[in-house]
């Protein structure tokens, strides 16, 4: 009986992937902006969140990025998934990526949910209403670090725009 019942908690945590999962960076904005090593004009608000009641949003549009996370490491060639929380104010903005290798240091970008054709994909939502996107990308080869980055591209037309609960993971469900 002993054997038995401890096959039975062993067999569930290797179908769930426990160990597999990797979760390299995530971000809900409810503890002040320690990871973002370069905040730009981004501020940390009250006035609507995802969840919890904090969110990011700009005082400025700022192209090329914005605010920008710390530099995190991962895996060249491995498929991982950006998460993220997004509520147009009327304006959409954009999310990507900071790619860095090393021998020799390069740095390129790639934009992967935002406004236009620069971007994988594109913000769709209703403004005053928050969606959640999940957009898989694929480490190029050579690249072990990158760093996150988000921009506003509001004009006086077109204000604002608010991201929450920012994911980069291996794990294709938003865990927050
Ligand atoms: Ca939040």
């Amino acid at each position: 009986m002993f054997v038995r019942g401890f096959r039975l908690f062993i067999v569930p945590l290797a179908l769930l992937g426990c160990g597999g999962d990797d979760t390299a960076f995530i971000e809900s904005f409810e503890d002040g902006p320690s990871q973002w090593e370069v905040p730009g004009s981004m501020v940390i608000t009250t006035i609507n969140a995802h969840a919890g009641s904090h969110s990011q949003t700009f005082l400025e549009a700022v192209g090329g990025g914005d605010a920008f996370t710390s530099t995190f490491p991962v895996t060249p060639g491995r498929a991982y998934y950006l998460h993220v929380a997004h509520m147009s104010l009327g304006g959409a903005g954009f999310i990507g990526i900071d790619l860095i290798t090393e021998s020799p240091v390069t740095l390129r970008d790639q934009w992967l949910i935002g406004a236009d054709a620069q971007a994988l994909s594109r913000f769709d939502g209703e403004p005053g209403v928050w969606k959640v996107y999940s957009q898989p990308y694929t480490i190029p080869d050579n690249v072990t670090r990158i760093r996150i980055k988000t921009e506003d591209v509001r004009d006086s037309e077109s204000p604002g725009v608010l991201f929450d609960d920012i994911e980069w993971t291996t794990n294709s469900e938003p865990s927050l």
